[in-house]
């Protein structure tokens, strides 16, 4: 989120694309009702079901899926048209407007209502509406990201907010509904593939930052790898990681994993039945030597997999059973203490890390970088004890280490004194009072010094930069093509030593731009730039200033390394409408995509998917469930709201096809795999679409996995995964599985 819950209560306008948060967020969907009793905000939903949170809406656009990018151009065209957007920020804070304004052109509303399904008149009366009520505040969640085009959605989304100057408001910004608990801090620790901690990228200069940081030798760290030039490679991704089990059979992708497949699995944390596909995630489990399932139930993996020896379960204590910061879907830390010790023989996840990491050989590797600490009069890293204090000085050990995202100011002494402070905050503001005063909640990032104040919203330049100001950063050079990458006159944070922009702050550049001399002895401390500047100096010398160290750039409308320099629509792989993929394909198909190489064009032009498979497959959330559901379908209180998996259907789609509500159907995918599950009826779903809840498990295609349960353990919710009939379909950057939109073939199930 570039803002805060609490702020939506300042929105005059809320337009929310494929997300539930009536459903998905209802704590956080109070300050959105909020909003409408302070301001009379105007609620606006896109979303392919009539959902609950469509149910509190003022307007509501019943979108085809995966068409959004046309419905955000068909709102685009009318605002230029108008005049309704915002020249001088334009100006001053964006790059590649210009292409966005000539590829809008083309998306009247006429045109969008013949791709999106919604009618042009609606689409009128939401641009009208949004682009009047500012600001407004644009939320998403699932429904955009889940698509092969979920990255273009997600630039396209901000771009519409770049337009209207709805970026670096209050009841502004662009607001993403975050899923887990700590998923926000999961993502800034990369625990993906792609990155180090931090958004550090996958180069020699971040790993010896790192090693260094660690306090562990880089020779050493390259050689845990076959070759170094895997260091620098991204890996699989949690998507497709069973292509690395299956790459090199008969009929599956190919990989490139220096001429291995992947033999062991150790799952931490995830239920497997949330991946899509679920027939090849079985098939690779079986192909296994090895299956490590660490998880406070018994995770689906052993009761999906055939594998009957080589498949270890190992209780893992709950959040409950331990301590430390997470971080929000805002960016805000919280800090957690433990309530109970960890029960019977479990134990905590980072526990079970350390005897792994025992076992495996390189326990003081991996613990050393809690007993450094920076010398503050030489700025060395020294060792200043023996053994570490669990959780304090990794919390410590982050805030040392990672500058980018500035979590500086996040150590475990302040952190807490926030936990303690609680009632000291103000919800719409974060504002602190009393002795928490000029802090806001839970420090959100960046807070770029041990007593910087926390960023409540991004990009927010009416504030100075050391009380949470800044404008947005300069990442990718100084110019592209002739044009000046760097933010124009008069969008400086206020109190800005400078009045315009300027570049991210580096040793060589940080007298000339700060307009400061450095002593002889900071010279000799600082750091070659301000992300891996250990001394602080930096940092310091730009608080004082007024400066972000990040510098101050336009936010880039146009990605040149992309595919698609700005987001174009592009039909899903599997499309109820050949005649759109004819004008609006997908991509050319990716070799090496995360070491697979992955299907896009030769996928869609197989053949005619929509005569086979002619209905809509949307998946996902229902209130009393959790992902992939073993720990709700577990409570007896909420599996009893949803005892069986079903599909909604709408009732005259039933009719057509003899289907009765209440019977049982099976649901076929393109990939051959089918499930059967009860039809329930509901009109929240059109005619050509059918949506399917993603949080059963324990039957596969029409068998029943009960059996297979260790003795006590059977949930008391069983049925089957909506992922057996996901389609293949993957994002061009991500790799996020396109499980927002697919096909499939209904047909009535036999009576036995
Ligand atoms: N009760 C409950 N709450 C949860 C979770 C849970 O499992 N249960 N999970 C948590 C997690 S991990 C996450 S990520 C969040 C997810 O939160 P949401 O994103 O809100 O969850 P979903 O229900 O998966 O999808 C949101 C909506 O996207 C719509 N949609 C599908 N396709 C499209 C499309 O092409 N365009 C548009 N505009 N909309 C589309 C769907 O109809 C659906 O209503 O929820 C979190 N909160
Ligand atoms: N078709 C379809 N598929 C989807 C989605 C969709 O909308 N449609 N949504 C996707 C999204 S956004 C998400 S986030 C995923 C969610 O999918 P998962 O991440 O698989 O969902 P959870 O059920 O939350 O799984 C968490 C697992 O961790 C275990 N667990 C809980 N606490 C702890 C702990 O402290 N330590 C350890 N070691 N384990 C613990 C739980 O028991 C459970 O087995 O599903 C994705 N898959
Ligand atoms: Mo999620």
């Amino acid at each position: 989120m570039t803002n805060h819950l609490g702020d939506i209560q300042n929105a005059k306008a809320i337009i929310i694309f494929g997300a539930n948060p009536a459903v998905n967020h209802p704590v956080g969907f109070a300050h959105f009702l909020k909003a409408k009793e302070r301001n009379n905000a105007q609620i606006i939903v896109v979303d392919p079901r009539f959902t609950k949170t469509a149910a509190k809406a003022d307007y509501y656009a019943q979108i085809r899926p995966g068409t959004d990018i046309p419905f955000m151009y068909g709102m685009l065209h009318l605002i230029f048209k108008n005049g309704w957007y915002k020249k001088d920020f334009v100006k001053n804070r964006v790059y590649g407007m210009e292409d966005v304004m000539k590829e809008a052109k083309k998306w009247t509303p006429e045109k969008t209502a013949e791709v999106t399904g919604v009618p042009a008149d609606k689409i009128i009366q939401i641009a009208t509406v949004y682009a009047k009520s500012t600001p407004g505040t644009l939320v998403w969640a699932m429904g955009l990201t889940q698509h092969s085009i979920g990255s273009s959605n997600t630039r396209m989304a901000p771009i519409l907010q770049l337009a209207l100057g709805n970026m670096g408001e209050e009841g502004g910004g662009t607001n993403i509904l975050r899923g887990h608990d700590n998923v926000q801090g999961a993502t800034d620790m990369c625990c993906l593939s792609h990155t180090l901690p931090g958004y550090y990228g996958l180069s020699d200069g971040s790993w010896k930052y790192f090693a260094k940081s660690w306090g562990v030798d880089y020779g050493w760290l390259t050689k845990q790898f076959k070759e170094k030039k895997w260091m620098n490679t991204k890996g699989f991704t949690l998507a497709r990681w069973y292509a690395g089990v299956l790459g090199g059979k008969a009929g599956e992708d190919k990989i490139h994993n220096g001429g291995t497949n992947l033999k062991a699995l150790f799952v931490m944390g995830n239920g497997i039945t949330s991946i899509a596909q679920t027939a090849k995630v079985k098939e690779a489990l079986d192909n296994l030597e090895l299956i490590v399932l660490a998880d406070p139930f018994v995770n689906e993996a052993a009761v999906l997999t055939d594998k009957k020896d080589g498949v270890y379960i190992l209780p893992a204590a709950t959040q409950f059973e331990t301590s430390g910061s997470v971080t929000a879907t805002n960016r805000s830390a919280q800090w957690r203490s433990k309530v109970v010790e960890p029960m019977y023989e479990s134990k905590t996840d980072h526990d079970i890390m350390f005897e792994m990491a025992k076992r495996l050989g390189f326990y003081d590797e991996f613990t050393r970088g809690m007993l450094l600490k920076v010398d503050p009069k030489t700025s060395e890293l020294k060792q200043v004890k023996k053994t570490f204090k669990w959780p304090e000085d990794a919390t410590n050990e982050i805030a040392r280490i990672i500058k980018t995202i500035g979590l500086t100011g996040w150590t475990a002494e302040r952190l807490k004194k926030h936990q303690e402070n609680w009632h000291l905050f103000d919800e719409v503001s974060l504002r602190g009072i009393g002795p928490m005063k000029g802090e806001y909640y839970g420090l959100p990032w960046p807070a770029w010094t041990e007593t910087h104040s926390g960023s409540p919203v991004l990009y927010d330049i009416h504030r100075p930069v050391a009380e949470g100001g800044m404008g947005f950063r300069n990442r990718f050079g100084l110019e592209h093509d002739g044009v000046n990458l760097l933010a124009g006159e008069t969008s400086a944070p206020a109190d800005s030593k400078v009045p315009g922009g300027y570049p991210e702050i580096t040793a060589k550049n940080i007298e000339s731009v700060l307009g400061i001399t450095l002593t002889e002895d900071e010279k000799k401390r600082i750091g070659k730039n301000w992300k891996v500047d250990i001394s602080g100096i930096i940092a310091q010398k730009c608080m004082e200033a007024g400066i972000a160290p990040y510098g101050n750039a336009k936010a880039r409308a146009k990605v040149w390394t992309f595919p698609d320099p700005i987001p174009m629509h592009r039909e899903p792989l599997h499309s109820p409408r050949p005649d759109l993929v004819k004008e609006y394909p997908t991509y050319q198909d990716k070799p090496n995509h995360y070491r697979v190489d992955t299907q896009y064009a030769s996928k869609q032009g197989e053949k005619d998917w929509s005569k086979e498979f002619p209905i809509n497959l949307i998946t996902g959330r229902l209130v009393n469930m959790n992902g992939a559901g073993v720990e709700t379908r577990a409570s007896k209180y909420l599996a009893a709201l949803t005892p069986e998996m079903f599909a909604d259907i709408n009732p005259n789609l039933a009719a057509n096809l003899g289907i009765r509500d209440g019977d049982m159907i099976w649901i076929h995918s393109p990939e051959g795999t089918k499930i059967k599950v009860k039809a329930h009826f509901s009109y929240s779903v059109a005619e050509d679409r059918i949506f399917l809840p993603m949080h059963f498990a324990g039957h596969f295609q029409g068998e029943d996995l009960s059996d297979k349960y260790p003795e006590g353990t059977r949930p008391y919710a069983v049925g089957e995964s909506a992922n057996t009939v996901t389609n293949y379909g993957y994002d061009i950057i991500t790799q996020i599985p396109e499980t927002k939109g697919g096909l499939c073939r209904i047909e009535k199930a036999k009576e036995v």
